[in-house]
């Protein structure tokens, strides 16, 4: 197994936690170098892109999550091997990927700006993508979205459900999720409940 450091904010959430995860789970040691809020200034500009994740192997370092997710998904076998299962997987991490860069783009605007596209999210391509990943979902059996079993896929909608459901995204209602998309509420504690995400979240002190 390579040595592997993999850089990102400091919280549980977020373009870099699916790849957390998926090391976890699979036992895999790993640097888990967590940025302070204050510190990345002065780091932005030695990443490659001005942004994180970065992944470091055996020295080496590469970036962009969803590449990043597919490499570590591959060392912990929970990425499909099957060429079919894995375009749907990657299909789900880059739809969680497109409704993220919408939302990420609110995080700096004035608050009553804000406010006005985060409803407006809320209504429409949120609402929308919560139920078109559903679909996806029940289109593959309604457990997992790719393979019959859990992959870096699962991984990456449940962070952003996790994210949804926290309440800490001002004016797009906690509840959303629930009241559009139950069936993906469903997958999301039935990978909060796999053993190896409940040793994860138990390690670092997190109920959910
Ligand atoms: N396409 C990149 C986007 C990376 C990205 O925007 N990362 C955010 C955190 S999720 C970041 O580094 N923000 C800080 C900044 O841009 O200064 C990826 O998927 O990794």
């Amino acid at each position: 197994m390579p040595k592997l450091k993999l850089t990102y904010f400091d919280f549980h959430g977020g373009r870099g936690e699916p790849a957390r995860l998926a090391l976890s789970i699979a036992g895999i040691p790993f640097e888990d170098d967590r940025v302070p809020g204050p510190d990345w200034p002065r780091r932005k500009p030695s990443t490659p892109f001005g942004s994180l994740p970065v992944l470091e192997v055996d020295g080496a370092i590469v970036t962009q999550s969803n590449g990043i997710n597919r490499y570590v998904g591959k060392l912990a076998d929970l990425y499909p091997s099957d060429p079919w299962q894995a375009a749907l997987c990657d299909e789900a991490m880059e739809a969680v990927e497109d409704i993220t860069s919408e939302v990420s783009a609110t995080f700096s605007l004035p608050e009553d700006q804000k406010k006005a596209q985060r409803q407006a999210l809320a209504d429409g391509p949120i609402t929308f993508f919560l139920t078109r990943l559903q679909q996806r979902l029940e289109a593959g059996g309604g457990q997992y979205f790719a393979g019959g079993r859990l992959s870096v896929a699962d991984l990456k909608v449940f962070v952003w459900i996790r994210h949804l459901r926290s309440g800490k995204l001002d004016y797009i209602p906690a509840d959303l999720p629930d009241r559009v998309a139950a069936k993906l509420v469903a997958h999301f504690e039935r990978v909060k409940n796999h053993p190896g995400m409940k040793a994860y979240y138990a390690k670092h002190g997190i109920a959910e």
